[in-house]
């Protein structure tokens, strides 16, 4: 329990409302832990994995009807719907309000109430920020316990006057006396993820998965915290952090936004294929970012572990996540093993025999049906990372070096090129695009522009985001702000085959990296920005053809003139909200195109 009023009467009102049969305050002990995964293995949501194969592991199916984050149910609720802009779903703050208490009323009837306080970021952290979690789901509580700091810690740093954002949710599936419950109950028809960044708070309702429901993650750390970080002059971006440190050299780190399912994870615990280079770890999705005393931008990662994507995932992809995975994970629709264990696409180059699937249904290699959702997802605790960077936890963040963006893009866009300057470096953000991946509900592979790897996340205009942007960089001086790249490891030939070998061997595009901003990497200007000379990328020791060099360091004026226009299309969703200086850094961009 708490001293700390506003905590207490929420919980009570709370109570009022969804009247659970009882209450339980989180206080993030193994113990408590371990009663918890009891509870969800007697209830059938946890399968325990053979203790001899993956020790305190378990694995969970989901509601077939709750599978991703779903987009066209995410809400951002204020008065005024310029404020939340083109690329959010609006909803008036208090009709959604009422809405939203019409559907917790009684949601959680023949449940327990979990309270969940939990800090966003290293304890104490001056970065870090204090959340609390209602939440009607045993299996949220586990999860949570591992993607962030819950429990006695945390109510601790909240104090008796502290301030938090209470994160209110229900899988919507209240029980009759004597009622049998589901393995994964949900309400997969009335999903609302909802958000009031005035006040702030979030209110979650129907769904179990992900960052549907584990509201520290995208609701808190990047909805709410984007909207928090424009007030107070921080970044609150969905990027990766990484340390590089090439053979007796210093290391730097480096901060990365890709859309879900695009690789930040393999990138992030990455073994370099260049001898020496080392790559360490500190996030693999999300990153707050505030000036430093010396006037450079320092990140933390507001998360304590890692909800990655597994299929893909395996000893030659990501060793160090497969590693990170060996115990206390829990792993959500991925296939069971019939000695206990567990597998997906891609983990082994031979399919076992027979599994049984996400599904629940008996598997073999010759099913039609993938054995694994393509969504299904690890639990997994950064601690046990061995990349984990010694520094990942430092209250005082990271200096960063670097910020890279990216996508998937089968054509047009290079392997890496750099910014001209911080603002055209937004501008580059500002267009990122990328093929749609299974992490949201949507059609797979069709393309779209994803701002800064933001676009489900930023809850606020993004308009006023670019902005934001904008003035963060007149804050300190030039040389102190970190320098921008666009990268894309995905670029296709014309039969379809990948340029870029990827993985490990995007070491060689880090290392340019790391040379441009240490001083030394050479670079042409072109129309788009610097890229690197033919000779600049390392390619020594592997076996990538230099012809693929060529087309991966090519820019086809022809195919940039039409980007154009698919970007001023871009920009004129935002009307008069989008800044001057973005529209102009089109201009100068279609002009430099003209005289290339
Ligand atoms: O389900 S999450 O939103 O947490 C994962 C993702 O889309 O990156
Ligand atoms: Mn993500």
């Amino acid at each position: 329990m708490t001293n700390n009023e506003k905590l207490r009467n929420w919980v009570n009102e709370t109570a009022a409302l969804c009247q659970p049969d009882n209450i339980h305050w989180c206080d993030g002990s193994q113990a408590e832990n371990d009663a918890l995964c009891d509870v969800l293995v007697d209830a059938g949501t946890f399968i325990r994995l053979n203790p001899a194969k993956r020790p305190g592991c378990f694995l969970a199916h989901s509601d077939p009807g709750d599978v991703a984050r779903v987009e066209d149910r995410t809400f951002i609720c204020t008065k005024d719907e310029d404020d939340v802009g083109p690329t959010n779903n609006w909803r008036d703050a208090d009709e959604m309000k009422s809405v939203m208490t019409k559907f917790f009323d009684g949601s959680m009837k023949g449940r327990t109430m979990y309270v969940i306080p939990y800090s966003m970021g290293p304890l104490g952290s001056e970065i870090s920020r204090i959340g609390v979690q209602i939440s009607d789901s045993p299996y949220v509580v586990v999860n949570m316990r591992i993607m962030t700091r819950i429990g006695t810690a945390a109510l601790a740093v909240l104090g008796k006057d502290g301030d938090f954002v209470p994160c209110l949710h229900s899988i919507g599936a209240p029980l009759d006396k004597g009622q049998k419950d589901a393995a994964w109950p949900c309400d997969p028809d009335n999903k609302y993820i909802v958000h009031f960044p005035d006040e702030p708070s979030i209110w979650s309702y129907g769904s179990g998965y992900g960052g549907n429901a584990l509201l520290g993650k995208k609701c808190f750390s990047l909805r709410i915290a984007s909207f928090m970080a424009r007030q107070q002059g921080w970044l609150a971006e969905h990027m990766l952090i990484l340390g590089i440190t090439p053979p007796n050299g210093e290391k730097i780190y480096v901060a990365a936004a890709f859309p879900s399912a695009c690789g930040k994870t393999n990138l992030a615990m990455m073994t370099p294929t260049i001898p020496g280079w080392k790559v360490e770890t500190v996030g693999d999705d999300i990153a707050w970012m505030k000036f430093g005393a010396d006037g450079r931008l320092y990140a933390i990662n507001p998360e304590s572990g890692f909800f990655g994507v597994a299929p893909g995932t395996s000893m030659e992809s990501n060793p160090n996540a497969m590693f990170t995975l060996e115990s206390n994970s829990i792993f959500t629709n991925v296939a069971l093993t019939p000695d206990g264990d567990v597998w997906w696409e891609e983990m082994s180059e031979e399919p076992p025999e027979e599994l049984t699937s996400w599904l629940g249904e008996a598997w073999t290699p010759a099913s039609p049906k993938t054995a694994a959702h393509p969504n299904a997802r690890y639990t997994t605790p950064a601690a046990q990372c061995p990349t984990i960077d010694a520094d990942w936890e430092d209250p005082k963040g990271v200096p960063i070096s670097a910020i890279l963006f990216g996508g998937r893009r089968a054509a047009v866009v290079p392997l890496v090129h750099e910014a001209l300057s911080w603002q055209h470096g937004t501008f580059i953000g500002s267009i990122a695009s990328s093929e749609k991946t299974a992490a949201a509900a949507g059609k797979v592979g069709e393309l779209r522009r994803d701002p800064m790897a933001m676009l489900p996340f930023c809850g606020y205009n993004m308009g006023d985001y670019f902005q934001h942007w904008l003035t963060i960089g007149g804050q300190t001086e030039p040389d102190k702000l970190p320098r921008i790249f666009y990268v894309n490891w995905f670029r296709k030939s014309a039969d379809g085959s990948w340029l870029w070998p990827g993985y490990g061997e995007n070491s060689r595009v880090l290392k340019w990296i790391y040379e441009r901003v240490s001083g030394d990497g050479k670079a042409v200007e072109t129309p788009i920005g610097y890229l690197p000379t033919p000779d600049a990328i390392d390619i020594s020791g592997s076996d990538i053809p230099p012809k693929n060099m060529e087309l991966l360091l090519s820019v086809n004026v022809q195919a940039w003139r039409q980007e154009v226009e698919s970007i001023r299309e871009h920009y004129r969703r935002f009307g008069d909200r989008l800044p001057a200086a973005l529209s102009q850094e089109l201009e100068s961009l279609e002009e430099r195109l003209q005289n290339g």
